[in-house]
């Protein structure tokens, strides 16, 4: 039996997400192992799922979706994601490699009380839904509150604000658990991907200062290969770069802190479109969109496993 109104080609509310995960890894237990890396602000439940075949010291690649509530396309990628994982493990030879060779960690959703409100009350709403003393405003946003030249550009301190950072670096329950769980997994993880919308670019660091990474020649490199490989199935153009100039300069995202922990392939999707729909984007591209990312992902991992 499938997850009540479950459809990879649908956005699903929170408790459809919530089934899946549970039903995806009781159907596939070869591959996929369920477990919960922390609490949201309002309880819920923050579920990872490990998406591999059994082995020992396995290296790692780390995906999250959902960091702003309204980037509705980003959750229906780490479903489809996971979907295109069992589907083809066995049948398809890079994924079958990938799948023997190391474990994908999936967190669907990281800003869940944030997804659940676009669903039930503001379908435009970015932020966590936390309470903060002295002020009414609801909500930090998640990609400001990590400790990567926390709140020095690009966010506010302000807590009515869309990016303002909180009242300290991981001051967020969602955050936290994140951070935590890379902390104790740094070992094994060899990439961080974070997956965004919506603009079409593939961002690396860093976005908190206009300096450059070591790496930066390798990642801009591994970038361009990736955007042209993702364009080859509809045509779709992605720009890429370092975050402070291609997007826009903003302290206390993910991609940038985790790079400064040491995971040197750090990067930043921003999904279709480029604004005709914007967040809103039809179901009628989750399919098309979903499928070309699948590329730019894989082109990724390969690099990454080869390196
Ligand atoms: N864009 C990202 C944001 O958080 C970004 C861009 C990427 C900022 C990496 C900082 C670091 O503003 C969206 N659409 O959320
Ligand atoms: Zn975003």
């Amino acid at each position: 039996a499938r997850a009540t109104g479950h459809s990879y080609e649908k956005y699903n509310k929170w408790e459809t997400i919530e089934a899946w995960t549970q039903q995806v890894a009781k159907e596939n237990p070869d591959l996929i192992s369920r477990s919960a890396i922390g609490t949201t602000f309002e309880g819920r439940t923050m579920y990872l799922l490990k998406v591999g075949k059994a082995g020992q010291n396995k290296p790692a690649i780390f995906m999250d979706c959902g960091f702003h509530a309204r980037e509705w396309i980003s959750p229906a990628f780490c479903q489809w994601f996971v979907r295109e994982a069992v589907r083809t493990y066995g049948h398809e030879s890079h994924m079958t490699e990938f799948l023997n060779k190391l474990d994908f960690y999936i967190l669907p959703v990281l800003n869940i009380d944030g997804y659940v409100y676009t669903w039930n009350k503001n379908r435009m709403w970015r932020k966590t839904r936390s309470t903060h003393a002295g002020t009414n405003c609801i909500g930090t946003d998640p990609n400001r509150n990590f400790n990567a030249g926390w709140c020095t550009i690009g966010a506010s301190q302000k807590p009515c604000d869309e990016t303002y950072c909180g009242p300290a670096a991981e001051s967020e329950k969602e955050t936290k658990a994140l951070a935590n769980f890379i902390r104790k997994n740094l070992a094994s993880i060899k990439a961080y991907l974070t997956i965004h919308s919506y603009s079409q670019m593939l961002l690396y660091p860093y976005s908190y200062d206009y300096k450059l990474t070591e790496n930066n020649a390798e990642l801009n490199a591994l970038a361009k290969a990736t955007v042209k490989e993702l364009a080859t199935l509809y045509g779709t153009k992605y720009t890429y770069g370092p975050g402070a100039t291609t997007i826009y300069p903003a302290a206390g995202g993910s991609d940038d802190w985790a790079y400064d922990q040491g995971i040197k392939y750090s990067f930043t999707f921003e999904l279709r479109d480029k604004g005709r729909y914007g967040f809103a984007l039809p179901e009628s591209q989750i399919q098309p969109t979903c499928e070309e990312t699948m590329l730019a992902i894989k082109h990724i991992v390969s690099y990454v496993l080869e390196h």
